[in-house]
Formats: C-alpha cells, sequence, structure tokens
C-alpha cells in the first residue's frame, strides 16, 4: 500500500467525532520491528515451533528448561527490537483523542516502549515472570540474554519465597486471562465509538470477541492487515496494508491541523 493513499473519510469522520477509541493489537503490529509473528506463512512462530509444546501450562510442566529457554530467546528478541511507526502512532493517537484504551494481545512491551500508558495486557508481558505457585514476581536480571535462534535449555528460576519454578509471565492456551485487563477491555469495547483491530489474526479467543463486542455497540469498526481475515466482512472497513504505513497516515490526515 503506498503511504499517498487517502485514508478512507469514514475513518477521518468517525475518528474527529469520536469520544471514546479502542486499539486492539496482536502481533502484526510488532512484525515491522522484526518480531515474528505466530501464524504468518513462512515467518511465524508456530510455523516452526509446536505451539503444544511450548505454549501451554502442560508443556511447562513436562519441560520447563526447554519452555524457559525458548522464552529467553523471544525475550532477547524483543529487547533486540525497537518500537516501529506503528507503536508510534498508537501513542500519538492517545494523546489526541479524549478517552483512549490500547489493548494488546503482544507480550513485547513495544507499546510502552514507544510511549504507550494504561496498556491492557491480555496476553502478559515477558518482561514479568511470577512463581508458579504463590505467583510472586520477579524482574529479569538487566541485559539481553545471548542465545542461539531458538533458545537453549535453561534451568528456570526458584521462587524466593516459595522455592517453586518461576514462569514466563504470558498467558498460555487453557489459561484464563487477567481478569481485571480482561473486564477493562470488554467494557471499552462495549462503549467505543471508534474500534481498531490492527495486526491480528482474530483467531485466538477470547481477544478476538472484543471485535465482535465493538460491532454489536455500533462502533466503527477498523482492521488493519496485509491479509485476509474472518472479519473483512464484519467490520466497517477492512484497509488492506502494514500496520506501520496505515496507521500513520490515519494519524496524520485526521488531525493534519492538531
Ligand atoms: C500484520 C503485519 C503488519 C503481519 N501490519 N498486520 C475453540 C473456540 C474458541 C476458543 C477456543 C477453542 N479452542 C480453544 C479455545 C481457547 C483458546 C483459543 O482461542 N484457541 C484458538 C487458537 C482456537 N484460547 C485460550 O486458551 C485462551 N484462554 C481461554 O480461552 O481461557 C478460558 C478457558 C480456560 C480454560 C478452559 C477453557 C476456557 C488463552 C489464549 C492465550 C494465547 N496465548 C498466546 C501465546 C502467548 C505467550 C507467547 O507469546 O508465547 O498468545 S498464542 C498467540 O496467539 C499469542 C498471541 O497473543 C495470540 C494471538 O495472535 P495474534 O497476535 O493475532 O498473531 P497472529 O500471528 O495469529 O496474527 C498476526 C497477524 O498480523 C496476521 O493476521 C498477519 O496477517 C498480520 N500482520 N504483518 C499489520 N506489518
Ligand atoms: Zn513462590
Amino acid at each position: 500500500m503506498s503511504d499517498r493513499v487517502a485514508v478512507d473519510a469514514r475513518i477521518v469522520s468517525a475518528l474527529r467525532a469520536a469520544r471514546r477509541v479502542v486499539i486492539l493489537t496482536g502481533a502484526g503490529v510488532s512484525a515491522e520491528s522484526g518480531v515474528p509473528t505466530f501464524r504468518d506463512k513462512q515467518t511465524g512462530l508456530w510455523e516452526t515451533f509446536d505451539a503444544a509444546e511450548l505454549a501451554t501450562p502442560h508443556a511447562f510442566q513436562r519441560d520447563p528448561s526447554l519452555v524457559w529457554g525458548w522464552y529467553e530467546w523471544r525475550r532477547a528478541t524483543v529487547l533486540g527490537a525497537k518500537p516501529n511507526s506503528a507503536h508510534r502512532a498508537i501513542a500519538t493517537m492517545e494523546k489526541l483523542v479524549p478517552h483512549f484504551t490500547l489493548i494488546t494481545q503482544n507480550v513485547d512491551d513495544l507499546h510502552e516502549r514507544a510511549g504507550s500508558t494504561g496498556v491492557l495486557h491480555l496476553h502478559g508481558q515477558l518482561s514479568r515472570p511470577y512463581c508458579e505457585v504463590c505467583h510472586h514476581s520477579y524482574d529479569h536480571p538487566e541485559g539481553i540474554p545471548d542465545l542461539p535462534q531458538g533458545g537453549a535449555r535453561i534451568e528456570p528460576p526458584r521462587c524466593g519465597a516459595c522455592g517453586a519454578m518461576i514462569r514466563p509471565g504470558v498467558v498460555w492456551f487453557g489459561e484464563h486471562l487477567p481478569d481485571v485487563a480482561w473486564r477493562s477491555a470488554c467494557e471499552a469495547a462495549k462503549h467505543c465509538d471508534v474500534f481498531f483491530c490492527c495486526g491480528t489474526s482474530s483467531v485466538v479467543q477470547p481477544a478476538a470477541s472484543l471485535t465482535d463486542m465493538a460491532i454489536r455497540a455500533g462502533a466503527t469498526t477498523i482492521q488493519i492487515n496485509p491479509n485476509a481475515t474472518d472479519y473483512d466482512g464484519s467490520v466497517t472497513v477492512a484497509i488492506q496494508g502494514p500496520a506501520g504505513i496505515v496507521l500513520p497516515r490515519i494519524v496524520a490526515e485526521t488531525w493534519r491541523s492538531a
């Protein structure tokens, strides 16, 4: 998509009139920072790695060193990445609308590093490991781990309080989403004027159902994705293009004179 293509007038007018704007982001928003998505053909993590072996509570119980080492490699990847123009456009939009809610499925903290505040993390954060038994949270040591592609077996550290294993701070398949973040996300989706779903395949539940909530609430719904999703026909506007081009264009066009 050329960055000279005009932004759909429905988006500009809906955003200018909006009091409440919500953005739901997925892995595609970080793709232009070099962070791999999960399900893209050839480049997605699940093309090379087996989600059942790595992203479930059962996988961690069966082989904690494999899982911890893989997440340490993922953490090294995101620490080595920088926020891109999509993250920055979202951080800018937060300052331009009266009520703004950013909901992310991403665990990389690139939104915060771009300046976004109050981000609702539906699937946790790589930076926030916690004890699998007493849930005490821990900080990782300073620095970027030096690991080969895909990681290496690393014994998870132990909790100083109870001695149990410390686990990655992410939400695995079959686990419930953090309650406060999920409730806040539902409230925001049900009461917004404009809702973006951006860089997500919209196949993982319950996150994808937020778009249905916004559609049912009568919001102007905008999908930004270079590829088709099951929501192409149900959102108000489906823009086929990379978030790093489309989002800055929308911000520039809507708030030209702001
Ligand atoms: C670009 C781009 C660019 C590329 N610009 N775009 C059947 C029906 C309904 C639900 C279920 C079901 N069977 C099982 C479930 C539940 C399950 C689920 O949804 N499974 C489906 C896969 C079928 N969900 C759960 O288990 C959730 N919990 C739950 O439901 O709790 C209730 C419950 C508990 C117990 C029993 C029963 C119910 C938890 C889900 C946790 C998801 N975890 C992961 C891993 C996190 C940790 C980690 O990082 O390793 O979260 S999976 C992975 O998928 C990750 C992501 O956040 C999530 C979503 O992926 P996302 O962000 O959409 O990425 P992709 O790769 O899929 O898409 C990227 C998109 O970007 C693509 O469309 C590209 O085209 C696009 N793109 N470049 C813009 N430049
Ligand atoms: Zn503990």
